[in-house]
Order: structure tokens, then sequence, then C-alpha cells
């Protein structure tokens, strides 16, 4: 399979992508990510799951927390706060700083966000072609109660990080999406690619926000190739944040083979689920889904690869059963 597309959401995405770089190493892969996370603050545009993916392959991501810069400092984020100037809960460090600086300056000079994202990779160099999904304004919000009895929506990285998906989520928005476009060179990559593939990333917020840009949902299904997905949800729970909140709120069990459900075989033709969840196999088979239990803890770089190995192992089944 020498043209990969795989769709990203943050850290999880990202980390699945080192092994998948490492499993195909004389594969072309390009990477659709997630811009509906994306947040202004302090006049500057901030993609982190853009940035997360370009740090975590390019060798500058912060390896303990999965999102950030590695050996960051905060003296802009102490300086604002002694003006007064929030948001507090939101941690930008002086190294990411730089990349939205830049980042914003080019979108000010005119330059789409498919153009400064490139120009960004040229720094890092991150193995793969990373491509928005749209060079749109596409923002998720979250549909949450405001304390009188009725609804408010916030943002998602409010909803995420300063309330920790602590408060019940009613709905998920990704406010713009109906409008916007798939950026240049993502529907012309999923056009010519051997197979598509979704890593563990979060199926709602994620992968769910990257398919509802009109035409990238059709697109994929309608490919003719091999669609495979690892499942986020290990055992009943999300391996990692809070995916579970998320999945409620679009009335989805968190279960591996509910996610697989949830993606549909109109559009899924593979799934791997972790061997904990071997006893899902027959169900997803039953709705029309390729299924295959392996480990899918991303424990180490090793164990990631192995991941990506089966992952690819499962389009070739499905192309030659
Ligand atoms: N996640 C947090 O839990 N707390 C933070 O303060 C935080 C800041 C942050 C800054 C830049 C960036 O690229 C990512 C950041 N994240 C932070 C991660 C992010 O909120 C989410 O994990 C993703 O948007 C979900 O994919």
């Amino acid at each position: 399979m020498r043209r990969i597309v795989a769709l990203s959401g943050g850290i999880g995405g990202a980390r699945f992508l080192r092994g998948l770089r490492r499993a195909a190493p004389e594969a072309d892969i390009t990477v659709i990510g997630n811009t509906g996370d994306d947040i202004h603050l302090f006049g500057l545009k901030v993609c982190p799951d853009l940035d997360t993916v370009m740090y975590t392959l390019g060798g500058g991501i912060h390896e303990e927390q999965g999102w950030g810069r590695a050996g960051e400092t905060f003296a802009v984020k102490e300086e604002l706060a002694a003006y007064g100037v929030g948001p507090e809960w939101f941690g930008l460090g002086d190294r990411d700083f730089a990349t939205h600086i830049v980042r914003t300056q080019m979108l000010a000079a005119g330059y789409p966000l498919s153009a400064v994202t490139e120009a960004l990779c040229r720094r890092w160099e991150p193995g793969v072609r990373l491509l928005p999904m749209t060079d749109d304004r596409v923002e998720t919000h979250v549909l949450t109660d405001d304390g009188d009895g009725g609804r408010k929506a916030i943002h998602f990285q409010e909803y995420w990080v300063r309330l920790r998906a602590e408060v019940p989520a009613h709905a998920i928005v990704p406010v713009g999406a109906e409008q916007a476009e798939p950026a240049p060179g993502v529907l012309e990559a999923i056009g010519a690619a051997d197979v598509v593939l979704f890593p563990p990333s979060n199926p709602v917020v994620s992968i769910g926000t990257i398919l509802a840009v009109p035409g990238m949902r059709e697109a994929i299904a309608g490919a003719g190739v091999p669609v495979v997905g690892l499942s986020p949800v290990i055992g009943g729970a999300p391996v990692r944040g809070m995916a579970d909140k998320v999945l409620a709120a679009v009335g989805v069990e968190p279960t591996a083979a509910a996610v697989a459900r949830h993606y549909g075989s109109g559009l899924l033709d593979g799934w791997l689920v972790d061997t904990v969840d071997a006893d899902a196999v027959g169900a997803v088979e039953e709705d029309g889904i390729r299924c295959r239990a392996v480990p899918l803890l991303m424990t180490d770089l090793d164990a990631t690869t192995d991941m990506a190995r089966a992952a690819l192992a499962l389009a070739g089944e499905v192309v030659n059963p």
C-alpha cells in the first residue's frame, strides 16, 4: 500500500502516525488533521491537533503530556497573567507561542491555513504530508447547562480543558462545518489513496469533525479502497481523554463495537479492537465490517508499529479476502 491517507485528531492520532511511518517507511502518507479544536487566544490562531501531529512526528513534542513542546517555559503566560489577561486555564508555552505567531502572521498576510501548515512543516519535517481538513473556520462547540435551567454553547477547549468534560454535554456542534470545503489536496489525496485509516482518535470531536466537512465522508466512502479504523475504546473505556463523555452526547455507548457501528459499514471496511474486546469481533462482523482483535495499547513505538502493521494487513484482507 503505497499511498496512505490517515485522518487524525491530536495525541492518539499523532502517536499512531509515528508507528505508521515506521510500519510503512516507503509509503506516501497524507494526514488530514482536525481543525475543529482550533481556538483564537490573545489574537493568535492556535491549532492544537495540527501542532500535536507536527511536533510529535517532528520530534518536538512534550512526550509525557502528549501536547505542547518539550523543554517548554511559560514566561509569556505568566506575564500575561500579571496584566490580568487570560485565559489562565489554557497552557500556551513560550516555544509554542512562536508557532502561533508565525501562523497568525501568515494568515493575516493572506495565506490559507493549508499553505501555512506546509510552511510550518518545512521546519519540523514530519515525514508525512500534513493537511488541515479545511482552510475555512470550523469551531467545535459543546452544548452545556447554563446553570439557570437553560443551555449554552461553549468552545470545545473550554469544555475539555477548563471543565475537564465534567459537565453534561447535550450536543457537539462543529460550527461552520456545513459551509466549509475540504482544503486543497484533501480530496485528491483520498482519490489517489490505496487505503484510508482512522487512527484511534476521538470518533466524535476528531474524526467526526473531519467527516462533517461536506464531501469528505462521500469521498472516503466512494474512493473504492479499504477504510480501516482502530478502536479508541478498550474494555469499555477510552484509552485516553474523556471520549466517553462526547460519545454519550451523540448517543453512542463507550464500547469498541458501538464505535464501529457509529462509523457504519457504509464507511468502514475493517475495524481493529483490542484483545480484551475479542468477544466484540462477531458483533462487528455481523454489522458488515471485517474485524480483528490485536493489542491496541500504544505503550511504545514497537507496539504502535505493530498496530499500524495490523491495520494495513486488515486492509489487505479486505482487498483480497
Ligand atoms: N490540554 C490540556 O489539558 N491543558 C492545556 O492547557 C492545553 C493547552 C494546549 C496548548 C496547545 C496545544 O496544542 C494543545 C493544548 N492542550 C491542552 C491539548 C488540547 O486541548 C486537546 O488535548 C486537544 O485539542 C484534543 O485533541
